[in-house]
């Protein structure tokens, strides 16, 4: 994926498995491209070392031929190991500067911010797009910081050049919301990964994004 292929950041989905009713993530995920999903973040956050890598090489075979970026949340060297699209950084992870250097500059590079300051910095310091984390209150990610509502994300776009995609409580009912309000994409977990059809829940919030 080219790094200037910035409609590919419209409609993410972050995968977490514990709400796949059973499905697989390649199943789910399989799904949930064929409804529009435009870029899939895999996120592991109970795994072996080992399991994170088989999935992550897993999704990227599925794919790759597709032209759907593959991003891997927090670990740097499993972006590198599968030859990853992107990493997606949380504010204590390792630094951008570090990444970077590592990962180099065709490798797209995501970082959560929970505030003005932590948009404003991230920017500076060369992240390719930034996760305003969370917009809503969420039942699926609980150890947040405040959300920073729709109010929150207009005043980060006010003073932000570089996209930004929203998380943290959207679905069909707000994902329009969150793109006047300033958002170049939003990010899904549980509107997708729980959905029965994964499919049709792509399908519809992707009609609401365009
Ligand atoms: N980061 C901030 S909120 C969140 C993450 C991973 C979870 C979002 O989940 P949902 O189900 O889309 O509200
Ligand atoms: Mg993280």
């Amino acid at each position: 994926m080219s790094k200037s292929a910035n409609n590919s950041l419209l409609l993410h989905l972050v995968t977490d498995r514990s709400l796949s009713l059973g499905r697989s993530l390649v199943e789910v995920v399989q799904e949930a491209v064929a409804g529009g999903v435009t870029c899939v973040q895999l996120r592991e956050k109970d795994c072996s070392t080992r399991q994170f890598l088989q999935e992550a090489e897993l999704l990227k075979k599925l794919l790759r031929p597709l032209g759907v970026p593959l991003i891997i949340n927090d670990r740097v060297d499993i972006a590198l190991a599968i030859g990853a699209d992107g990493v997606h950084l949380g504010q204590s992870d390792m630094p951008i500067c570090h990444a970077r250097r590592l990962l180099g500059p065709g490798c797209l590079i995501g970082i959560s911010a929970e505030s003005l300051d932590h948009a404003l910095e991230a920017e500076q310091q060369g992240a390719d797009y930034i996760g305003i984390s969370p917009v809503f209150s969420t039942p699926t990610k609980t150890d947040t910081a405040p959300a920073l509502g729709l109010d929150g994300l207009r005043l980060i776009r006010e003073r932000v050049q570089i996209p930004l995609v929203g998380i943290g409580g959207i679905n069909l009912t707000n994902a329009s919301q969150v793109i006047a309000a300033g958002a170049d994409g939003v990010a899904v977990v549980s509107a997708i990964m729980a959905a029965e059809s994964p499919r049709q829940a792509a399908e519809a919030i992707r009609r609401e994004l365009e």
